[in-house]
């Protein structure tokens, strides 16, 4: 009895369900560089590398345990370019008379792994992820109990069930949540440490020049690679940050400092992501700095919700809703990605700062994502497609299961508020008080209207006056909209018009 057992890009874990009761002697193991995993969406060059070499490195561990393993190199002559038709190849190749595989991470992949047994006459079976700590069943029965989703009280549970931070069946120090000390700008002198860096070997040398070669129309810069590629690395990350960061991650969450990419957030998305790290022992870890003292618990707590709360509720999101999720458009937008999110080309330093840090290093950190990128493609009615892809594209942690949520639902709120009681809207003085990116920029953030005003300012009335039927009523929007029906009508219109002018700017590619 052979069965070959499929490991994806993102299932990089020993723990993995499908790896678990392998037949040394008679199993075949299979990952596979692919074209149409690599193009399908133009993922940035640097994503692409670090999960090719991730792949290669734990293809090396898993024969050294004593797999039988084929690897496919995306340069290999008889590649033929899809999962399905390695896959197929390789049934044919060494007879193989099962299947096993764990559940991907996106909705195509999966409807693609639900057609391989009716197409190959080979029984196929796929296990669940048993590396998140909810299960889907457990979040849809959650889900269908209520009428709201929020994550809060998800995250309650989460807790409770899990047993992180609590004290018996008490969150540990009395309250569930400690956001509200967690909004602090970094203050003037203070530089967080550099982010932990790895020097390329030669696997992922290799792996650049085959980037290089074949991916040099994609988005984003190559040079200067220095993340984890193996378990062993990205453990050195998580400990780096315990030591660190962590200290002054709750405080400094939602601060964004010029020239600053990485602050003191964790980079550890990449690795979870893939499966290199597991959630459980970064929240162990977490839990462990605060009982020995050695971190502040609205640090801790501010981090756990993350990864307990924000990651695991996302995930249940997403395929609780899927596929028609991704069609969602509530606010009905339509406008097309402005050519500056690609090539940073823009006089609004915050988010040419954010632009050209993610084309560097395939990162942002949150609040650049929610409160910049997101921000201007909410308030500018930016197409839901154009902004899922750009996002799926542009970030090494990028899979469609936590892209689409936080996209669709976080910022656009093109689920029409199951994820979010409110958009995220903001205007130029939030992005102001948590950053120093508005002393560098070419408009004037106290500026309301006129060509020197921010944009931000008048795309944030002209978005809730643009929307007002769909979100007027929202009890959480009463204070904005009372302060707009109190404008006077020449105000009104000086916002109208200034908003006219930049999407006309834009429609023209015109740098704005
Ligand atoms: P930290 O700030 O150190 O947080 C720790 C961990 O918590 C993260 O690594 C991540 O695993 C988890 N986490 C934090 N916030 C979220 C969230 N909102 N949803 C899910 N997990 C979260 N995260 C991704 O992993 N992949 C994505 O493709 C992705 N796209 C995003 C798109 C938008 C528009 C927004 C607003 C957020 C997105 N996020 C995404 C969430 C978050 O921005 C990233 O997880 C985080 O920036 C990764 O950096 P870090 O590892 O330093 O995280
Ligand atoms: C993102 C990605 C890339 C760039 N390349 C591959 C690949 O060559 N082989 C593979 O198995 N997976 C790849 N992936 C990840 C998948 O496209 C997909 O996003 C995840 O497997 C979803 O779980
Ligand atoms: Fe961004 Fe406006 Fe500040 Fe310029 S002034 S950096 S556009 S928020």
């Amino acid at each position: 009895m052979t069965t070959l057992r499929l490991i994806l890009a993102d299932q990089l874990s020993h723990s993995l369900a499908s790896l678990q009761d392998c037949d040394l002697n008679n199993d075949w193991l299979l990952i596979a560089e692919v074209r149409e995993e690599a193009s399908y969406v133009k993922h940035h060059k640097k994503k692409i590398a670090f999960l090719f070499s991730a792949m290669r490195h734990f293809a090396e561990e898993l024969k050294e345990q004593g797999h039988n393993l084929h690897y496919t190199h995306y340069n290999d002559a008889n590649n033929q370019g899809s999962l399905f038709a390695e896959v197929e190849r390789l049934c044919k190749q060494k007879n193989v008379d099962k299947i096993v595989l764990t559940h991907p991470g996106e909705y195509r992949i999966l409807a693609e792994m639900q057609s391989w047994q009716e197409k190959l006459k080979i029984p196929v079976e796929i296990l669940q992820d048993d590396r998140f700590l909810s299960s889907l069943d457990e979040f849809a029965t959650w889900a269908h109990e209520r009428k709201q989703l929020r994550m809060e009280f998800f995250y309650r549970e989460m807790r409770k069930k899990w047993h992180f931070l609590m004290d018996g069946d008490k969150p540990v120090g009395d309250k569930w949540n400690f956001d509200s000390s967690n909004r602090k700008a970094l203050p003037k002198g203070m530089a967080p440490p550099q982010p932990s860096k790895f020097e390329p070997d030669t696997i992922t040398q290799d792996v650049l020049a085959l980037v290089a070669e074949n991916f040099s129309e994609h988005f984003g810069e190559l040079d200067n690679f220095h993340f984890a590629t193996t378990r062993t690395q990205a453990l050195l990350v998580l400990h780096e940050f315990i030591a660190q960061r962590l200290i002054h991650f709750g405080d400094y969450q939602d601060a964004m400092v010029q020239g600053e990419p990485w602050m003191y957030h964790s980079h550890i998305g990449f690795y979870l992501n893939c499966g290199l790290l597991t959630p459980k022992e970064i929240i162990e870890q977490a839990e462990n700095a605060y009982r020995n003292g050695d971190a502040p618990l609205n640090a801790v707590e501010g981090f756990i919700r993350q990864i307990l709360g924000w990651r695991e509720y996302v995930r249940g999101l997403y395929w609780l809703k899927m596929p028609d999720y991704k069609a969602e458009n509530f606010l009905e937008a339509t406008r097309s990605l402005p050519q500056f999110y690609w090539d940073a080309k823009t006089k609004m330093n915050c988010l040419h700062q954010c632009v050209k840090e993610t084309s560097e290093n395939a990162y942002a950190h949150h609040i650049q994502r929610l409160m910049v990128l997101g921000n201007f493609a909410l308030l500018a009615g930016l197409h839901p497609d154009e902004v899922n892809e750009w996002f799926l594209i542009v970030y090494a942690d990028a899979y469609e299961w936590v892209e689409l949520p936080n996209v669709s639902g976080m910022i656009l709120f093109a689920d029409g508020g199951l994820l979010a009681s409110k958009p995220y809207a903001a205007s130029g003085s939030y992005i102001n008080k948590m950053s120093n990116y508005c002393k560098g920029c070419h408009y004037k953030v106290k500026e309301k209207n006129g060509p020197q005003a921010c944009p931000f300012n008048y795309l944030y009335w002209d978005f809730l006056d643009r929307n007002q039927e769909k979100l007027g009523k929202n009890p959480r929007l009463g204070m904005p909209y009372r302060t707009l029906s109190k404008m006077t009508t020449e105000k009104r219109q000086a916002i109208q018009s200034d908003a006219q002018i930049l999407f006309k700017a834009l429609e023209n590619n015109e740098e704005v």
